[in-house]
């Protein structure tokens, strides 16, 4: 499938115009030119965002960024929602990827850069394209001896990149009005590609300085499809349906814990989550006793392996990678149905019991509290649950059809629910969201708290 994102704005530049050069590093006091001079980041970064859905951008504003967040919020369609701090902005911008697709925050150089690493990490764990954008330093400072506040007091610039450069999949350091509009489209078709979080990095005078090449049409963006090498793929099929048909009681699993919410639980064939020992009722009793097993997109760490205790045997598995494209519909045309596997969990399952009513002034349980969370879910409902104890009881919810499902299982980082569900929220206007968030959560989340209650209290 081929994608284009959003419509082109029509173009503001006369046909008949020649764009002149202008001279490195933002020099530019008056230009000599009879284009319409268009301001860089409400034609290019601002514009972009809007254009691939990004009606929000969650920020904290500092020094460095002032302009830009200047510009942004005059950006029609573009709204700039405010945090409490860095980390939990990076966190809003993880929950608004979660259900948009794509998401932005912008915060300020290296200080409050640094702070927002922890966040951007955990998006580059789930595959989230946020977009992170820093305020910088002055391109007149770059080259210089220059030593900036906000910095550990070297006239080292590169530092926060360094630090950027290990969780996310470009970056752009935009310094220079010449290759702007290049850079700030290379880092958001990454973004969009990749299914990762980028850094782009705009030094702060930068955005109030017009240039011609702001003010030419900006080409679509139009992301390629991943494909796949048909012979490759015809020879894994044919392997696949050789092994898989001659199996007495396959197994398809396609829902280990981190992948909960992304199956619809109320099909027919659905048995539960696998997950080793504290797999759904039955579930790891079926797989296990498989004598083949075809895993659609697994993540073997040490979290879902609990621990590597999983009962699977290599030579009865079928791995299909959670990049492979077109594997699985290929597959599924040619496999000869096979319903033993779930004959035989029909034969074993016993439903669960319900717990104890409550007497009045007991102290409530967990399982009492889940039996009601358990009814409160519906399709307009989406889950965004903490890291820590709420991950096993959520995990034992019966999602009805087209409830989301959120969680951080690779990165784990507790104080990430808070920030999502505000996120979340943003995006997904229709949905209502029970948060299982925690007491004892950290200082980050404490302090989303505050943001949640001012943006989206009317969502919880
Ligand atoms: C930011 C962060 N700090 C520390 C941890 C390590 N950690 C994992 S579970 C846990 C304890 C959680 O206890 P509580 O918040 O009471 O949650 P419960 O599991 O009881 O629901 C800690 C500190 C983490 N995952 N993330």
């Amino acid at each position: 499938m081929d994608t284009t994102i959003g419509p082109v704005e029509p173009s503001t530049i006369p046909s008949t115009a020649v764009i002149g050069t202008l001279p490195h590093n933002g020099f530019v006091s008056t230009l000599q030119t009879s284009l319409p001079l268009c301001n860089a980041f409400d034609s290019t970064l601002a514009r972009r965002l809007v254009q691939i859905g990004v009606s929000d951008v969650f920020s904290v504003p500092g020094d460095f960024n002032l302009t830009l967040l200047d510009h942004l919020l005059a950006k029609p369609g573009l709204n700039l929602i405010d945090c409490c701090n860095e980390l939990n902005v990076g966190y809003v911008a993880d929950g608004f990827v979660r259900s948009r697709g794509v998401g932005a925050c912008v915060v300020t150089f290296t200080v409050r850069g640094r702070s927002v690493i922890n966040a951007i990490a955990g998006a580059y764990s789930e595959n989230l394209p946020v977009i992170c954008i820093v305020g910088g330093p002055n391109s007149n400072d770059y080259g210089t001896n220059r030593i900036l506040h906000h910095t550990i007091g070297l006239p080292d610039f590169s530092q926060e990149l360094r630090c950027f450069q290990t969780v996310t999949c470009y970056q752009a350091v935009v310094n220079n009005l010449e290759d702007a509009h290049e850079l700030i489209d290379n880092a958001i078709s990454t973004a969009l590609k990749e299914s990762k979080p980028v850094y782009i990095s705009v030094s702060c005078n930068l955005p109030a300085i017009p240039h011609p090449t702001f003010s030419r049409e900006p080409v679509p963006f139009s992301i390629s499809p991943r494909l796949s090498n048909q012979m490759g793929l015809e020879a894994a099929v044919e392997a696949a349906v050789e092994f898989l048909n001659k199996a007495v009681k396959p197994v398809l699993v396609a829902v280990m814990p981190s992948a909960k919410g992304l199956v619809p639980e109320n099909h027919p064939h659905f048995i539960g989550t696998y997950w080793g020992a504290v797999s759904t009722a039955f579930c790891a009793e079926i797989v296990e006793s498989a004598d083949a097993y075809l895993f659609a997109g697994p993540i073997f760490n040490d979290y879902s392996s609990v621990g590597y205790s999983l009962f699977l045997k290599r030579e009865k598995a079928i791995i299909v990678q959670p990049e492979r494209v077109d594997f699985l519909r290929a597959l599924s045309k040619r496999l000869k149905r096979n319903a033993t596997a779930y004959d035989n969990y029909h034969r074993i399952y016993v439903p669960e019991g319900h717990p104890l009513k409550c007497e009045p002034n007991e102290p409530l349980k967990v399982n009492v509290l889940f039996h009601h969370i358990q009814k409160m879910l519906s399709s307009d409902k989406a889950v965004i649950v903490e890291t820590g104890d709420s991950w096993f009881n959520c995990q034992k919810l019966k999602l009805p059809e087209g409830c989301g499902y959120e969680f951080q299982m690779q990165y784990g980082s507790i104080g990430w629910a808070v920030g999502a569900t505000l996120g979340y929220a943003q995006a997904a206007r229709n949905k209502r969201m029970p948060g299982f968030l925690k007491h004892s959560t950290s200082e980050a989340a404490k302090s989303a708290y505050l943001s949640v209650e001012r943006n989206c209290m009317d969502y919880l």
